[in-house]
């Protein structure tokens, strides 16, 4: 199914209940679609986005991925509240798990995928970004917002907390004290607030919202894949310690893979003889 928007042709493709997931011009665009309960996510919502946030990794044409909520009233509101269980949120009949009576937390492996991932990841917030909703834009690398977008953490209201990205990386985002003041008070701020504090990027006019934010995917897709990748990793790297490193050491080991120095390694091996290293400079 093609939907024009913003003079872009999206192009449907998976089948899911509670998200859409589109892609063009290199772009993949990841929607979370629950608007009548302001796009709270549920089990369900989060393994859906897990497998299209993989897709859109897995998907060479895609350069960068936008995320964000259906309708203008709110990009996510968090945990579906309504179906949250005892020890987490319940899911439905065909997952074995729920069919236990146990609940899930799987918000934590969307905001570790995020992270990961090695595109530019870029929230496009209208209305409410709420709870874990919030934290998700926050785990986001951009973050593009209309000017009716509101901003918060609920938890200590409504009886719950993140303590990983939704506090640290907060706080690594906005400084300590302003992160304290979202999480202690759980007020809301405006888009304007938002910008003021780097906790978004720009904020533009709601009619205007996609627009301005495939302008940025544009703008990306014209720099260095390889570059955007290797910034990402190192700025992530700095704020996940080990698990960063882990993932910045992984793509040392690609590009090494990629140079001529390596390939004669894994040639000699093949070849059965011994590898002729010295034809690669020690380089100061
Ligand atoms: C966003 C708010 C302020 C909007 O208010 P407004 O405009 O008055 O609209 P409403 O009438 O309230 O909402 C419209 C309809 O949408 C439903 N709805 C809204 N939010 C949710 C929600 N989160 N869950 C279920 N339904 C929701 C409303 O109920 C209404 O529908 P009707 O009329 O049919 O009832 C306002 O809606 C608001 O405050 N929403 C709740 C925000 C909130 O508290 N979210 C949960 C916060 N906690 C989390 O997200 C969990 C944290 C987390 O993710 C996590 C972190 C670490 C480890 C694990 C987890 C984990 O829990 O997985």
């Amino acid at each position: 199914m093609t939907a024009v928007v913003s003079g872009v042709e999206w192009q449907r493709s998976g089948e899911y209940a509670d998200i859409i997931y589109e892609t063009a011009e290199g772009i993949a665009k990841i929607t979370i679609n629950r608007p009548e309960r302001h796009n709270a996510f549920r089990p369900q919502t989060l393994f859906e986005l897990q497998d299209a946030f993989n897709a859109a990794r897995d998907d060479s044409r895609v350069g960068v991925i936008i995320f964000t909520g259906a309708g203008d009233k709110a990009f996510c509101s968090g945990g579906d509240q309504k179906i949250r269980g005892d020890d987490g949120y319940i899911g439905s009949d065909d997952d074995a798990v729920a069919r236990q009576g146990i609940g899930r937390l799987n918000v934590l492996d969307l905001q570790v995928q995020i992270r990961r991932l090695p595109k530019p990841v870029i929230c496009m917030v209208a209305g409410y970004a709420i709870g874990g909703g919030h934290v998700l834009h926050v785990c986001c690398d951009l973050t593009v917002a209309a000017d009716n977008a509101r901003f918060g953490q609920t938890g200590p209201k409504v009886g719950s907390f993140d303590g990983g990205y939704g506090s640290w990386l907060l706080a690594q985002t906005v400084g300590l004290k302003k992160a304290r003041e979202i999480w202690y008070l759980c007020r809301q701020y405006s888009a304007e607030e938002a910008r003021e504090m780097g906790l978004v990027n720009t904020v533009v006019p709601l009619e205007r919202l996609e627009e301005e934010t495939v302008a940025w995917a544009r703008e990306m897709l014209e720099k260095s894949p390889l570059a955007l990748r290797m910034v990402k990793g190192a700025i992530n790297t700095v704020s996940d310690g080990a698990a960063g490193m882990q993932q910045f050491a992984g793509d040392a080991t690609m590009l090494y893979y990629m140079s001529e120095e390596a390939q004669e390694g894994r040639e000699a091996f093949k070849e059965k003889r011994r590898p002729e290293f010295d034809r690669f400079p020690r380089r100061p």
